[in-house]
C-alpha cells in the first residue's frame, strides 16, 4: 500500500475536445492522478452525461505511450528514431531554425499551424500570438466549420439559435446531418426528453443507418450531398398543401414570394431522384415539419462537408423560416453558438499586432503548399519550417498523398507538440511533450451550448510534459517577439479575457466552475428580426458578400445558386467511379484523438467499408473481404462489412484511423480531396466518388 496517497477529492472541469458538447466534467482524483470522469449534474446542458471515450480518460491521461520527453530526429524523416533532448535544446534549435529561414526566405517562410485538439481558448489559440508577433503565415482555418457556419450565417446573419435545452420542448426534433449518438451525445439527452415528457417525435437524416437513425421515430434517409434537394421539396410541399406561415415570411423573411415561384418545379418526385428517398416519404417528412409549430431542427456538421455544403445548411435553415416555427419556443434551427460569446481575446491571439498584409494560408489544402503549388502559397515563399501544435494532419488532412509527400520534403523543418507519437510527430524534426488538459488552467467555450467553463489544472504532468502556452512563451523570448501577452501566465490570460470580455473575474468563475451565458428568448429566436439591416432572413443570400471573414471568396462561388437548391457541384457517381463515399465519424474515436486507447480500439476493431448487399454481390465482395476503395486522388484497403442501412450506390468508411491501421499505410483522407468549399473555403471529406473492388487472399497493393 502506498501510504503517501493524497485524499481523494473531486476536480472539475470541461471536456477539452473539439466536440460541440463541450461536457462540464467531474473527476475523481487521487494519489495526484485522475480516476473516473462524470458529468457535471449541475450544468443543464451536460445534464449527468458524458460519452464513453471520457468517462474513461483515464486511459488516455495515463497511457504508457505518452509522449514524456522532448526528442530530435536521429534516422531518416519518418523513420520513427528520435533521441531525447533537453527542452532548452529543443528551443534553441527551433528558434535558430526560424530565425534562418526568416532571413532567408522571409518570415512568411514560417508557418504555426494549429487546430482544435484542445479547445481551451489559451492553448489553443496561443499560437497565433507568435504567429502574429512575428508576421509569419497566418493560419486560415478551414477544415471543419466554414461550410456550415457560412450556410448558417447566409439566411440569419448571425451563428446563434434558440437555446439547444429547448429540444425538451419541441413536438418534433430533426437531427439533420449530425450523428450525435457518437459526436455530441447530450444532443440524445435533450431530445429524448423531449420525447419522454412531451410524445415528441425525432427525425434523423443521414446517409447511413447511424447510431443516431437507430433511435430515430422517422430516419431519413438520402444520398450524400443531397440535402439542399430534400430541403427544397420539404418546402414545396409546405406553400402547396398551406403550411407555410405567411404572415411570418412577410414580416421576417426577404422574398418569400421569388423563393415560392423558384420552389414550384422542386417537386417530392423532383428530388426522390437525387436523394433516393421515395417521394411519399418526403411528403410525410414535410407535413410532419408542417403540422408541428415546435419543430426543433438541431443541424449537424456531416451534411456540409460536401461540395454544396453551405448551400445545403442554407436550405435547411430556410425550413422554420417558411413555417415561422422560430417564433415559437422549441421551434427554430439550431447549429452553433459561436456568436454569442463575444470574446475579446487580444492578450490571447495578438490581434491587436496582426497585419493584415501577411498571408493567409489555408489549412485544408496544406498538401498543396507544402507540395509548393504556387498558387495556394499565395504567391509568396515556400514553407520551410513549422510549429504544429493540437492537431494531425499526416491523418485527418485531405489530399493525404500530397500531405504526406510535402512532410517527407529535406528541407521542410517540423516541430509537432503532442500529447502521443502521432503519425505527423514521426513525420517531425522535433518531437515536443504536450500536457493534457487536466494538467494546465484554461477556459472553454461550448458550441453546441450556452456555457463558458473553467478547466484548471488538476494533476502534475508526466515527466517533461510542458503546455502549449509554456512552449509559445519560451519561443517568443528566443524570438524576441513582443506581446504583453507573453509575459501573462494562463490564470492571468483567463482572468484578462474575462474581465474585457464583461464576464466577470477568474476568481468568480473558481466559484462558479461555469457560466451560462444564454441570450434572452426573444435575441435566440430572431423575435424582432434576423441579424440584418432590415431584419429579414435571406431566402435569397447573397454568397459573395456572406459575412464570414476569409482571405478571399473560395470555390466556385459565382455558380452558387440563388434559392434553396440542389446545387450540382458534387462528386457524382460516374461509370469509372460508381459509389459515392462517405467518412463519417466513428463512436469511439474523435477524429485522430483516442485511437491509442485500448477500450476504444476494442470497440472499433478495425478500417471497414460498409457497403448494400446489392452492390456487393455483384462484385463478389462478402462481409470481411479485403477490398480496395480507389477514388482519383488515391487509393486504401479496407476490410468489407455488408449493411443494409444506406441507399443503393453509397458507401461508408467509419473513420479516422491512423494510416498504419490501413494495409499498405494509406489512410482513408487519401481519398478525399482537399479542393475549397464555396464560399469560404473547406475540405468535403464526405464528398468523393470511388470504386471498390475485392483483393485476393493473397494481393497486397
Ligand atoms: N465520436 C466522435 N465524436 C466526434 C468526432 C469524431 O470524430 N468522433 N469529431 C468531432 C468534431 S471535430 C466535429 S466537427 C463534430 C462533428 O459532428 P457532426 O456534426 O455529427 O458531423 P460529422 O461527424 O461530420 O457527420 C455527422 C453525420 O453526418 C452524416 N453525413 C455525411 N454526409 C451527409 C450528407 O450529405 N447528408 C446528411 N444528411 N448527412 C450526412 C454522416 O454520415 C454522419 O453520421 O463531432 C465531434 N465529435
Ligand atoms: N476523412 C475525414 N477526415 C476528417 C474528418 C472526417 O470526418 N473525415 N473530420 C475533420 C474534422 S471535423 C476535424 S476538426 C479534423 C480534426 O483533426 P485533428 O486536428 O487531428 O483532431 P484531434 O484528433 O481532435 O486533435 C489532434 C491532436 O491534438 C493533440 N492535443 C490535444 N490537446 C493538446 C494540447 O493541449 N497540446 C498539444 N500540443 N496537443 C494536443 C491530440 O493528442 C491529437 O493528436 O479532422 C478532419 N478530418
Ligand atoms: S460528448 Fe463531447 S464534450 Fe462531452 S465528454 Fe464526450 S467528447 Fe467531450
Ligand atoms: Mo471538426
Amino acid at each position: 500500500m502506498n501510504q503517501h496517497v493524497a485524499p481523494a477529492r473531486t476536480g472539475h472541469s470541461a471536456c477539452p475536445h473539439d466536440c460541440p458538447s463541450t461536457c462540464a466534467l467531474e473527476i475523481d482524483i487521487s494519489g495526484g492522478r485522475i480516476g473516473r470522469v462524470r458529468g457535471s449534474s449541475a450544468n443543464t446542458f451536460t445534464a449527468g452525461v458524458v460519452c464513453a471515450k471520457v468517462a474513461r480518460y483515464a486511459e488516455r491521461v495515463n497511457h504508457p505511450g505518452r509522449l514524456t520527453q522532448p526528442m530530435r530526429r536521429v534516422g531518416g524523416k519518418g523513420s520513427g528514431d528520435f533521441a531525447p533532448i533537453a527542452w532548452d535544446d529543443a528551443l534553441d534549435l527551433i528558434a535558430e531554425r526560424f530565425v534562418t529561414d526568416e532571413q532567408g526566405h522571409g518570415a512568411e517562410a514560417i508557418w504555426p499551424y494549429y487546430y482544435a485538439g484542445t479547445m481551451g481558448l489559451v492553448m489553443r489559440d496561443g499560437l497565433n500570438r507568435l504567429t502574429h508577433a512575428k508576421k509569419y503565415s497566418r493560419f486560415f482555418s478551414s477544415i471543419c466549420v466554414n461550410p456550415a457556419w457560412s450556410g448558417f450565417l447566409a439566411g440569419t446573419g448571425r451563428l446563434a439559435g434558440p437555446d439547444p435545452r429547448e429540444m425538451a420542448k419541441a413536438d418534433l426534433v430533426v437531427i439533420w446531418g449530425t450523428n450525435p449518438v457518437a459526436t455530441q451525445v447530450n444532443v440524445m439527452t435533450h431530445a429524448i426528453r423531449a420525447r419522454k415528457e412531451r410524445g415528441a417525435k425525432i427525425a434523423v437524416v443521414d446517409v447511413y443507418r447511424s447510431p443516431s437513425m437507430e433511435q430515430a421515430d422517422m430516419p431519413i434517409l438520402i444520398r450524400p450531398g443531397t440535402d439542399g434537394a430534400l430541403a427544397a421539396a420539404i418546402m414545396h410541399v409546405l406553400f402547396r398543401d398551406g403550411m407555410a406561415d405567411r404572415a411570418y415570411l412577410a414580416s421576417h423573411a426577404d422574398d418569400a414570394e421569388g423563393l415560392e415561384a423558384h420552389l414550384s418545379t422542386r417537386t417530392p418526385d423532383w428530388a426522390a431522384t437525387i436523394t433516393g428517398m421515395p417521394a411519399e416519404e418526403i411528403v410525410a417528412f414535410a407535413h410532419a415539419i408542417g403540422r408541428t409549430k415546435r419543430t426543433f431542427v438541431r443541424a449537424g456538421y456531416g451534411f456540409t462537408r460536401s461540395r454544396n455544403g453551405a448551400v445545403n445548411m442554407h436550405a435547411v435553415t430556410c425550413i422554420p423560416t417558411v413555417t415561422g416555427a422560430w417564433q415559437y419556443e422549441g421551434g427554430g434551427a439550431f447549429h452553433t453558438n459561436g456568436a454569442i460569446f463575444g470574446w475579446r481575446k487580444t492578450m490571447i491571439d495578438g490581434s491587436d499586432v496582426l497585419d493584415t498584409s501577411v498571408r493567409q494560408l489555408d489549412q485544408s489544402r496544406i498538401g498543396a503548399i507544402l507540395d509548393g503549388e504556387r498558387e495556394a502559397l499565395a504567391g509568396g515563399p515556400p514553407v520551410t519550417a513549422m510549429l504544429i501544435q493540437n492537431t494531425n494532419p499526416v491523418t485527418i488532412a485531405p489530399d493525404q498523398t500530397r500531405v504526406r509527400r510535402g512532410f517527407a520534403r529535406e528541407d521542410l523543418f517540423v516541430a509537432v507538440h503532442e500529447q502521443f507519437m502521432t503519425e505527423t510527430a514521426k513525420m517531425a524534426d522535433l518531437v515536443l511533450p504536450a500536457t493534457m488538459f487536466v494538467e494546465h488552467d484554461d477556459i472553454y467555450q461550448a458550441g453546441g451550448n450556452q456555457y463558458v467553463i473553467l478547466g484548471p489544472k488538476l494533476v502534475e504532468p508526466p515527466g517533461e510534459c510542458r503546455s502549449n502556452h509554456d512552449v509559445v512563451t519560451a519561443l517568443a523570448q528566443r524570438l524576441g517577439a513582443e506581446h504583453p501577452g507573453f509575459a501573462m501566465s494562463p490564470r492571468a490570460h483567463i482572468d484578462w479575457l474575462l474581465q474585457a470580455s464583461g464576464r466577470g473575474t477568474l476568481a468568480e468563475l473558481e466559484q462558479a466552475k461555469f457560466i451560462d451565458v444564454q441570450p434572452d428568448f426573444d435575441t435566440a429566436h430572431y423575435v424582432k428580426g434576423f441579424n440584418w439591416p432590415d431584419g429579414k432572413f435571406r431566402l435569397k443570400p447573397n454568397w459573395p458578400k456572406v459575412p464570414y471573414a476569409a482571405p478571399s471568396k473560395m470555390g466556385p462561388v459565382a455558380d452558387m445558386p440563388a434559392f434553396p437548391d440542389h446545387w450540382a457541384v458534387i462528386e457524382e457517381a460516374t461509370a469509372a467511379f460508381p459509389f459515392r463515399l462517405v467518412t463519417s465519424p466513428a463512436r469511439s474515436f474523435l477524429n485522430s484523438s483516442f485511437t491509442e486507447t485500448p477500450s476504444s480500439l476494442n470497440r472499433e476493431k478495425r478500417p471497414e467499408l460498409m457497403l448494400h448487399p446489392e452492390d456487393a454481390a455483384p462484385l463478389g465482395i462478402a462481409c470481411g473481404d479485403r477490398v480496395e476503395v480507389e477514388s482519383p486522388r488515391g487509393a486504401v484497403i479496407l476490410h468489407a462489412r455488408i449493411f443494409e442501412g444506406v441507399r443503393r450506390g453509397v458507401v461508408v468508411a467509419e473513420s479516422i484511423w491512423p494510416n498504419g491501421a490501413h494495409e499498405g499505410g494509406r489512410g482513408i483522407n487519401t481519398l478525399t480531396g482537399a479542393d475549397p468549399v464555396a464560399p469560404v473555403g473547406g475540405a468535403a471529406l464526405h464528398d468523393n466518388h470511388v470504386r471498390i473492388r475485392r483483393l485476393d487472399e493473397a494481393a497486397v497493393a
